[in-house]
């Protein structure tokens, strides 16, 4: 008897303290990446039931679709069967309430203020992307097996207080080089979403190289059907239909990113050289190239068909691409000369201009005389981004150094490459974009981008060796004032985010400098 009243005791300790345990009170102790501008706690929390509802005011079909979204997120592990409801006023008590306010000028157009009480989670937002990078952070204040695609045991309890959250970058985003290995539809869709999770808002995708070229046109079918069959090191390559690119627009749109397509001119055009003899100069059609050499491709910069080719694909492609911008690439074209160069980058700005978008390059594109609302992404040559600046250009900041994801972690990486450097996740994180290089100043800058480059990766689980977990570090660098970030606060932050980051099915690469465990031993 004696004995069992004591395992009793032990098992409603265990109860009571695994409760006390799982429940947040501390909104300030939360692992929120990027981290928000500013978070107030009240030392309460907030109960997830099955009498939990998402309500949203009036009757706005997106703002529907946004609480869907997070329902979509909720409903697999939490088992709650959350619906989403229209109201015109404050729902009742243990629900979650969605609403938009122009007031609120302060948290612009992806800002958003998120207030918990025991009562009520209220997130409001100036504009629908405020609304959805709210619904980021609720999902990162419930325990990661929110994440998890099975149902699993509650409690789901979230700390009260409140959160105003607005990024510094209007610009948060990350490339995929779908070139050089080809990446399927549903690779890019999780992409997508991860980028959504940490409130990134822009994939460009490039497109076509001397590998391949990955999007259909229709008025130059070999682009694909020939250029696209093959890749890096000899594989099938494969290529987008215009149906499937306008899917991945649509989707990544859905989760208010914008897809920034690059076609690369006049260098790392060896895929279309391969598909259509009168693009060369000497009219003879090249082979095909599964290697990783670069620089050694150009479009004949003096042949009126090149022209009329380019103008046939940004037509198209621009009717494809509801973005403002599409990038023309312009990096590395060491067999174009410096004079055929630059009237060539001229000439193609005005065609993407007049095919009503707006021109992004590769540094290089600066040495040419730029368009007004053309963008210079910096990659490798400051000089370069700075004649950018001198023209007036607002810059992209990619430094290669710091920002090129198909870097390796450090010499034992399984994949990547260091022709740049070896980048740690420390090193990924400890640099501010406006404080890089003197001449390039915080006004000159739209944000940050992260490209991978896939010479050394050809499925999904390689990419996300690479991508992971230094993209968190570029979400927060592109959100987040420099003054809140601090490696070794965040590092504890990210460090929570293991667990997270497995939930959500990502293959990250355990970095030896995050103390994954929680022991505090790194
Ligand atoms: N530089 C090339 C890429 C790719 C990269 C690999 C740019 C703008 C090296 N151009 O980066 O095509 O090969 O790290």
């Amino acid at each position: 008897m004696k004995f069992k009243k004591s395992a009793l005791y032990l098992l409603a300790l265990t109860a009571i303290f695994g409760q006390m345990a799982c429940t947040p009170t501390d909104l300030s102790k939360e692992n929120i990446i990027p981290k928000p501008v500013s978070v107030v706690p009240t030392g309460d929390s907030f109960d997830l039931t099955d009498q939990t509802d998402i309500y949203v005011q009036g009757e706005s079909a997106e703002q529907l679709q946004i609480g869907q979204y997070l329902a979509d997120k909720l409903n697999p592990s939490t088992g709650l069967g959350i619906e989403v409801k229209t109201t015109s006023e404050v729902p009742a008590s243990g629900n979650i309430y969605l609403s938009l306010s122009e007031n609120d000028t302060e948290l612009g157009d992806e800002g958003y203020e998120l207030t918990i009480t025991e009562k009520l989670v209220n997130l409001t937002a100036r504009k629908p992307a405020g609304l959805f990078y709210g619904l980021q952070t609720i999902r990162q204040l419930l325990p990661s097996k929110v994440e998890l695609a099975t149902a699993q045991q509650g409690p789901w309890k979230m700390a009260t207080g409140t959160i105003r959250d607005y990024p510094v970058y209007g610009y948060r985003g990350s490339m995929l080089d779908v070139a050089r290995h080809f990446f399927e539809v549903e690779e890019v869709k999780s992409l997508i979403d991860q980028l959504a999770a940490y409130k990134m808002n822009v994939l460009h995708l490039h497109l076509s190289d001397d590998q391949g070229w990955r999007i259909e046109i229709k008025s130059w079918p070999n682009l694909t059907t020939h250029g696209g069959s093959t890749e890096v090191g000899g594989g099938p390559g494969g290529f987008y239909t215009q149906e499937q690119y306008s899917d991945i627009v649509k989707y990544a749109q859905d989760r208010f990113i914008t897809i920034v397509p690059e076609i690369d001119m006049p260098g790392h055009t060896n895929a279309a050289l391969a598909s259509y003899p009168e693009l060369n100069a000497d009219g003879k059609a090249t082979e095909l190239y599964t290697g990783i050499e670069v620089g050694f491709s150009s479009l004949d910069t003096h042949k009126e068909i090149t022209y009329k080719f380019i103008d046939d694909v940004i037509r198209e492609l621009a009717a494809l691409t509801p973005g403002q911008y599409i990038h023309i690439g312009g990096d590395e074209s060491h067999s174009t000369k410096i004079e055929d160069y630059i009237p060539f980058i001229n000439r193609v700005q005005d065609i993407v201009i007049a095919n009503g978008k707006q021109v992004f390059g590769w540094d290089e594109i600066a040495l040419s005389t730029l368009k007004p609302n053309t963008v210079v992404q910096y990659w490798a040559k400051a000089e370069n981004a700075i004649k950018g600046v001198e023209q007036g250009a607002k810059v992209l900041m990619s430094p290669s150094k710091n920002a090129y994801l198909d870097m390796q972690y450090d010499s034992t990486s399984t994949f990547g490459l260091h022709w740049a450097a070896y980048i740690e996740v420390d090193k990924g994180y400890n640099w501010d974009p406006a404080n890089l290089v003197p001449e390039i100043k915080r006004e000159n800058i739209i944000g940050i981008e992260a490209p991978l480059w896939s010479e050394t990766v050809s499925n999904r689980y390689e990419a996300e060796y690479l991508i992971f977990p230094r993209l968190l570090g570029y979400a927060e660098i592109g959100w987040t004032p420099v003054e809140l970030r601090n490696w070794d606060e965040y590092k504890v932050r990210l460090a929570n985010h293991g667990e997270r980051m497995k939930a959500m099915n990502i293959s990250f690469y355990p970095s030896k400098l995050v103390d994954w465990e929680g022991t505090g031993k790194k």
